[in-house]
């Protein structure tokens, strides 16, 4: 059976505030499409795929808030999407917002097969940003407001053939996200983002210099954990705020093996074999062999920065 899953990474451009689910669902079909001529298998969207990036709002009543978010997938608005999937015979994963029939809101994604079957779903565990109006911000970023931190860990699901995780956005940075579905022996890990071109905490960082962290994130997690990452943006300019693209598809070894050049709706499309994980994982990254856990717990036993550990030598 072959392991080789081709992706299409579909970057979407610009969601104004103003546009409905029903024009960005009819975008993502179009992209399914595209995606379909190039014999993709695997479509990926962005995170909160399905909306403008509406954290950078802020509602002073949070709940004014909750028009942002599905309280069904699918949902009516949606349902073509899935439709278009299942006729296509296309698997596929996108970000949304979700809101739980407890009233909990949550920044997630769903791997959806190609029987369009919701077969996974993820929940952001690394919410950036803040909780309260920061006035000193050129822009907000209200995760911390809208969304609680992901209580579904990192799983990675028998899917496609292959293993597969997901991450959204800021989770992309962290080494530990990899790692977990590293140990689940993950072979594609798939992302989208929403990354604003200016960090307003920073202002002589450069888009170029956010694009380098960016690249530099993905490639360590993919070469680290010797998994494919399809990482794919929201990107343009959103109702005057500017986010960065830099879709990409990074292979096991770490290089890019391809990069989207705009900001408009596209597709990236990659055949990804899965059999090329196995190198690294049975070499420098044979968990199993290489692994020193005795020394690790700090990963765990603290979140922030605490006392260094060393002592004078003979002490
Ligand atoms: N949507 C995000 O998680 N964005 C963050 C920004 C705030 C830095 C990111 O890591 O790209």
């Amino acid at each position: 059976m072959s392991r080789i899953v081709t992706v299409a990474a579909a970057q979407l451009g610009p969601i104004q505030r103003a546009d409905s689910r029903g024009q960005v669902v009819a975008r993502m079909i179009a992209l399914m499409e595209a995606a379909a001529a190039q014999g993709a298998d695997f479509i990926v969207y962005p995170e909160l795929a399905l909306t403008t990036f509406f954290p950078r709002w802020y509602h002073e009543d949070r709940a004014a808030a909750d028009h942002w978010f599905e309280s069904r997938m699918p949902g009516p608005e949606t349902q073509p999407l899935f439709d278009k999937a299942k006729q296509l015979g296309m698997a596929m994963s996108f970000g949304y917002a979700e809101l739980t029939p407890e009233g909990r809101h949550f920044n997630s994604s769903i791997l959806v097969d190609r029987s369009g079957r919701i077969a996974g779903k993820y929940r952001k565990v690394h919410l950036p940003g803040h909780v309260e109006l920061d006035p000193e911000r050129t822009h907000q970023h209200l995760e911390k407001r809208y969304f609680e931190p992901g209580d579904l860990g990192f799983p990675v699901w028998e899917f496609e053939g292959g293993l597969v995780g997901m991450a959204i956005c800021n989770d992309r940075r962290w080494p530990e996200t990899y790692r977990v579905m590293g140990l689940q022996g993950v072979e594609l890990v798939v992302l989208g983002y929403n990354t604003p071109s200016a960090n307003s905490q920073s202002p002589n960082e450069t888009t170029a210099d956010r694009l380098f962290h960016h690249r530099l994130s993905v490639q360590a997690g993919a070469y680290q954990n010797s998994t494919w990452v399809v990482a794919v943006a929201k990107a343009g300019d959103e109702d005057g705020h500017h986010l960065f693209g830099g879709t990409l598809i990074a292979a096991p070894d770490g290089k890019i093996v391809g990069e989207l050049d705009h900001e408009e709706d596209g597709v990236l499309v990659h055949a990804c074999d899965l059999d090329e994980t196995r190198f690294g994982k049975a070499t420098i990254f044979d968990f199993a062999r290489h692994r020193r856990v005795e020394h690790y717990g700090l990963i765990t036993e603290r979140t922030g920065v605490g006392a260094p550990l060393g002592k004078p030598e003979g002490a």
